[in-house]
């Protein structure tokens, strides 16, 4: 396993220096590194005998036909993009870690009964268009209108993004329907520090929780800074602030909440003119959907009676939600099993973040394995999940992968 556990380390490494901007990690739909980050995936799995292909929206497959090409495939996957500012692991880790698992099972002879495709979603954090799982929803069937006609900073549409910049030349068609797959499962870092706290590398995911993500706006009046009295503004940025504190409040109140301010935009953005228009992303989330729209409702008639007394208006817009999503018992308790071969625990824990099995359990049962990280920093340049870590995850998914019969 130390040959194959270097090597993918080196690639992590590797992986991790590809981006769009020279002094950060970011990648991002059908951005250039993106694009060079997928070709590199292609190229080691081409390497290990896959037959490897991509699509116009920029996710690439490798495909280990196995026996009986036609029999149901088993997922293996991650996702190729990033944050803004990203550490090196959330996401290229499930799919360099997968390569090795199976390059494993090669080294030790092993074929295995079933089809196994290793998916590279090119988008999963949605930084372009606040939205998330745009390649497994993409080979899933589910990009809606509404996700279609998302824009970007740029004004562009997620339709016209794709038509323009998409990797076009020599593109396949792939799709999943439910039924047809066996299962998808996911290698990620853990993004939390539960596994630190009690001092396991790796563990078994019971759920993704649930999320919504929306978009914001609060409208006044643009007037001059130094002419308008305080009791006549119509100041969409103190507004925003109130109403940010106050999601701030809830989420803290609540038990189980989350809620996070990520992006804010206001206008028209100058020292001496009072702000007529901010619009902000709010990213909500609970492990309980019902308490998730209970309180995201609450939150709403709040930032309502906040804009109304300072007579703004308010645009409240439903980017994208989410439920959460509960792993498959029969994957889980196989994870299980392989976890407690290698480190004698079968400890599972729910995911706060999302991950494209939320797209993919649409149409398969999914499971995924968590690998500790440092501190449960994540979304950060110092992510990090060391070596033998890394080492206990991918002897899991060996040990899953030897255990499946055909
Ligand atoms: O936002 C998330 O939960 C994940 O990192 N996409
Ligand atoms: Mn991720
Ligand atoms: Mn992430």
């Amino acid at each position: 396993m130390g040959r194959m556990l270097n090597k993918a380390v080196e690639r992590l490494e590797f992986l991790g220096q590809i981006s769009d901007n020279p002094r950060s990690l970011v990648r991002t739909y059908l951005s250039p590194a993106n694009r060079q980050a997928a070709e590199c995936l292609l190229g080691w799995m081409a390497e290990l005998g896959m037959k490897t292909e991509h699509l116009s929206d920029g996710t690439v497959r490798g495909v280990l036909p196995g026996p009986e090409p036609e029999a149901k495939p088993l997922l293996l996957g991650s996702h190729l993009d990033t944050v803004i500012n990203a550490g090196k692991y959330d996401g290229a880790l499930g799919l360099i870690a997968a390569l090795a698992a199976l390059e494993e099972l090669r080294d030790e002879g092993i074929q295995l009964p079933f089809p196994v495709h290793l998916l590279g979603f090119s988008d999963e954090e949605g930084v372009r268009f606040q939205t998330t799982y745009l390649g497994s929803r993409g080979v899933t069937g589910q990009l809606d209108p509404a996700t279609r006609n998302r824009l970007d900073a740029a004004g562009q549409s997620q339709a016209l993004v794709l038509a323009t910049e998409g990797w076009h030349e020599g593109a396949s068609e792939i799709h999943y329907e439910h039924g047809n797959v066996r299962g998808y499962v996911e290698i990620h870092i853990e993004q939390g520090r539960i596994l630190e706290e009690c001092d396991e590398p790796a563990c078994v995911v019971s759920g993704i929780n649930g999320q919504s993500r929306l978009l914001v706006t609060l409208t006044g009046r643009t007037e001059h800074a130094g002419t308008t009295p305080m009791e006549l503004r119509r100041d969409a940025l103190t507004a925003a602030a109130e109403a940010i504190l106050a999601t701030e409040k809830l989420a803290r109140d609540q038990t189980g909440l989350v809620a996070t301010v990520g992006k804010i935009e206001v206008l028209p953005g100058g020292s001496n003119s009072i702000p007529g228009v901010t619009s902000f992303t709010l990213d909500f989330r609970h492990p309980v959907d019902a308490e998730r729209v209970r309180l995201l409702k609450a939150l709403e008639d709040s930032v309502r009676k906040i804009t109304a007394s300072r007579q703004l208006e308010l645009d409240w817009q439903l980017v994208q939600e989410n439920d959460a999503v509960v792993c498959d018992a029969g994957l889980t308790a196989d994870l299980c099993d392989a976890l407690e071969r290698v480190t004698g625990s079968r400890r599972q824990l729910a995911s706060g973040a999302g991950h494209d099995g939320v797209a993919i359990s649409k149409v398969a049962p999914v499971g995924m394995i968590f690998v500790r990280c440092r501190a449960g920093l994540s979304h950060h340049p110092e992510e990090y999940a060391s070596p033998a870590d890394i080492g206990v995850g991918i002897r899991v998914l060996v040990e899953f992968l030897k255990s499946l019969p055909a």
